[in-house]
């Protein structure tokens, strides 16, 4: 049976991706509940059939707007969130406003109408482990989060746990390791590189670059955030991970090469203030409780068609990287 859903936040980079999979892979019907942000973008959701997608240009700490929109939804899906770390640095309190208070509105408007929730989160809540450590994030893992945008993720997940146990809202919770591929904003690690790479300017590194992130396709934790919400076990948490470790020193050299340069043609830069060394998340919940798997298992070709991406599609980027890079440029990144 088809569904309407809510997704908040559907015209940043991962939200409309999981709408592209939605339209894809089901019969629902979505509204995209998005304040269109710097982050937010109206191309990333061109091409959606009109009478499948909706886009209504709002505040998810609004209330007024909220609430009608989720009384008319049969699931909830809540991407929309302040999402860069290095921004959390320079002013935090937009990632209060809308990863906690957005957060607290849209759980209220649910516990209300008795709707279905589910809540995108990140690994950077666990904080960060040692180069060395053997460990994986995992569920069990307690919360020690480093900065004020991963600060503001872990408190929003404690509110949804609460509001679960307190108020019994039908929720699930998904943390997910860092995303890369298509419509992804230029102010991120992969999509800077790239771009700087078209524009004749050097990859920057920050500090050293031996930090380890654990990369997925944003196609992959569509994947996984679809099938948690069909068959996932209500006020559950999962975490979402494809096993794919790399020192960010590895991804420049990587992006270098596909590109035709050499390896080694990078500037190192400022580290970034509290800089978490490595992230690394065992899924073994999620693929054995619900049975999914990641299907982008080659990070380097996964990389290459990111590149061709960016390359094609410069139009969509162009209008964010000077801006993007003046921001950088202030704190000498
Ligand atoms: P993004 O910055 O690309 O997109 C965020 C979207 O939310 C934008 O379209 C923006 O306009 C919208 N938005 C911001 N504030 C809003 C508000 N108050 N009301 C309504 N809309 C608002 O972010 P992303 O990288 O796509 O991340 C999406 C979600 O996934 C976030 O919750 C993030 O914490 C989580 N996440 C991201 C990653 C990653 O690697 N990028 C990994 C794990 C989890
Ligand atoms: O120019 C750069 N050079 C560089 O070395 C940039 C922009 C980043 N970096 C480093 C910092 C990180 O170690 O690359 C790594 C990745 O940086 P980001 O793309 O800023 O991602 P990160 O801080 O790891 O957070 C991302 O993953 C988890 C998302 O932005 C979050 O929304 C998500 O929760």
């Amino acid at each position: 049976m088809s569904r309407h859903l809510l997704v908040t936040g559907g015209a940043g980079f991962i939200g409309s991706n999981f709408v592209h999979h939605v339209v894809e892979h089901t019969d629902d019907t979505v509204t995209v509940l998005d304040k269109m942000t710097y982050a937010g973008n109206e191309a990333s959701l061109a091409g959606l059939p009109e009478d499948r997608v909706k886009l209504v240009v709002g505040d998810i700490a609004d209330a007024a707007t909220v609430d009608p929109l989720v009384e008319q939804a049969d699931a909830v899906v809540h991407y929309a969130a302040e999402s860069h770390n290095d921004n959390s640095l320079e002013d935090p309190s937009p990632f209060l406003q809308t990863n906690l208070f957005g957060t607290f509105t849209l759980l209220e408007a649910v516990r209300k109408h008795g709707t279905r929730y589910h809540h995108i989160s990140t690994d950077e809540v666990y904080g960060d482990l040692e180069l060395d450590d053997p460990a994986r994030f995992t569920e069990h893992t307690p919360y020690n989060p480093s900065s004020p945008y991963s600060s503001t993720k872990a408190g929003s997940d404690l509110l949804v746990r609460a509001w679960a146990r307190s108020f019994g809202v039908q929720a699930t919770i998904s943390n997910c390791s860092n995303n890369y591929g298509p419509r992804q904003h230029v102010e991120k690690f992969i999509p800077r590189q790239i771009t700087n790479l078209i524009d004749g300017v050097k990859p920057r590194l920050y500090g050293a670059g031996l930090n380890v992130r654990d990369w997925i396709h944003a196609d992959d934790h569509s994947s996984a955030v679809l099938t948690i919400l069909d068959s996932g076990r209500i006020g559950e948490t999962y975490l979402i991970g494809a096993d794919g470790e790399e020192s960010n020193k590895d991804v420049v050299e990587t992006i270098l090469r596909l590109m035709g340069h050499d390896a080694g043609d990078y500037d190192h830069v400022n580290d970034r203030p509290g800089h978490d060394m490595r992230y690394a998340i065992d899924s073994t919940k999620l693929r054995e409780e619900l049975g999914w798997k990641p299907s982008f298992q080659d990070f380097e070709a996964g990389l290459a068609a990111t590149i061709d991406w960016y390359r094609e599609n410069e139009a969509w980027w162009r209008p964010q990287k000077a801006a993007t890079e003046a921001k950088y440029a202030k704190v000498g990144q």
